[in-house]
């Protein structure tokens, strides 16, 4: 697996000069140095009106710490899954607050915008590495738009998706997810009640956020992998047949066999105003490789008479209907959002 990409330098409350000249990164080395030597490493756990939940690099799950962010950091945005230099109280009692005076350089983001019209993108979450779709079997029905949409947003961040399927205990099976075999996206199926070892696997020692539609299980997947998590859950509403939005933010947990896992609150869209193909692209080795042969301005998609998938298909390289995926993904960029 490729390392993941450094995505943007951490910063600071003396990094004054990083919003000044936002295109210069070779600034004398004295100027690195950190400002806080005594900051404490804490992970961003939830975020509340303003108000940061950490859990301390060293501490035991009890031992949360409420923070409020340096107004120096003013222009810099925080969001759940980030690591944080924090000083002041970090005892986490009652009434304390401490200060975060940096945030450290993150590994990947998975960013969002609300439609693809919609220019101002959103993070959502620093640092994970894998994004687990969750869908459900049935209640609510799967919607396949917004599972390409999930994977295209995942292969664009560099994250590995999962595919985890809920509700098999409803239904066994649906033939429309076959779809995404000839893509090699690993699947995970759970039901009510079932042995989770495999679910294990796949996260352990991994950073992953669960997204997906409201109602599919993403709390009652946490609460049966974290005890004492205590997300809330509720049903599906009878009357639109789509969830409550019961989570409202998202909020990461430490997984007790290791690794972390971040519940975050159903979605109906997926914006990718922001998707560069070309990203998605390197995401399939063999599919990068072939395209090497393209045309300049190649857009990959079916309509474009010399592409070099279609090549290394008719070479028998690589299959048609791994093309044939891998272009509906790319052409799922260009459909309505809205499910
Ligand atoms: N039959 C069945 N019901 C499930 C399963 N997983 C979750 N549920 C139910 O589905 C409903 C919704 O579950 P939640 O965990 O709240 O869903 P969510 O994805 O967190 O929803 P939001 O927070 O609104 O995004 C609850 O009533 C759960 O009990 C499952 O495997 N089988
Ligand atoms: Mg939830
Ligand atoms: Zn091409």
């Amino acid at each position: 697996m490729e390392a993941p990409r450094i995505v943007t330098s951490g910063y600071d409350v003396h990094d004054h000069e990083r919003f000044d000249r936002p295109g210069r990164r070779s600034r004398p080395r004295t100027k690195q140095r950190p400002a806080h030597e005594d900051a404490r490493l804490a992970r961003v756990i939830t975020i509340d009106r303003g108000r940061y939940t950490l859990l301390l690099d060293d501490a035991d799950v009890d031992g949360l710490v409420m923070a409020m962010k340096a107004r120096a950091l003013g222009r810099g945005s925080i969001v759940v899954g980030d690591d944080v230099r924090v000083v002041g109280d970090v005892s986490g009692a009652d009434g304390t607050l401490a200060r975060i005076v940096r945030v450290e350089p993150r590994r990947t983001v998975l960013r969002r915008t609300a439609d693809d019209d919609d220019p101002i993108e959103r993070v959502v979450v620093a640092n994970a590495d894998q994004l687990v779709i969750v869908v459900a079997l049935a209640d609510p029905e799967p919607r396949p738009r917004l599972i390409d949409r999930c994977l295209v947003a995942a292969y664009d961040a560099g994250m590995d998706p999962l595919l985890c399927l809920t509700k098999a205990d409803l239904r066994a099976s649906n033939e429309e997810l076959a779809r995404y075999e000839p893509l090699g996206v690993p699947t995970v199926t759970t039901r009510q009640g079932g042995n989770l070892d495999v679910v294990r696997e796949a996260l352990r020692d991994r950073i992953s956020v669960l997204v997906g539609h409201s109602g599919v299980g993403k709390s009652t997947l946490v609460n049966a992998l974290v005890p004492g998590a205590d997300r809330v859950t509720s049903g599906v509403n009878v009357v639109t047949g789509r969830g409550r939005h019961t989570s409202t933010s998202a909020y990461a947990l430490r997984l007790p066999f290791g690794g972390w896992i971040v519940d975050t609150p159903g979605i109906r869209s997926f914006g990718l105003a922001h998707v560069e193909p070309d990203h998605v692209l390197s995401a399939f080795g063999d599919l990068a490789e072939a395209a090497t042969a393209c045309p300049r301005g190649c857009t990959h998609t079916a309509d474009e008479a010399e592409c070099g998938l279609d090549a290394a298909v008719a070479a028998g390289q690589i299959s048609a209907e791994r093309v044939d995926s891998f272009r509906r993904l790319l052409i799922s960029r260009e459909q309505p959002v809205a499910d």
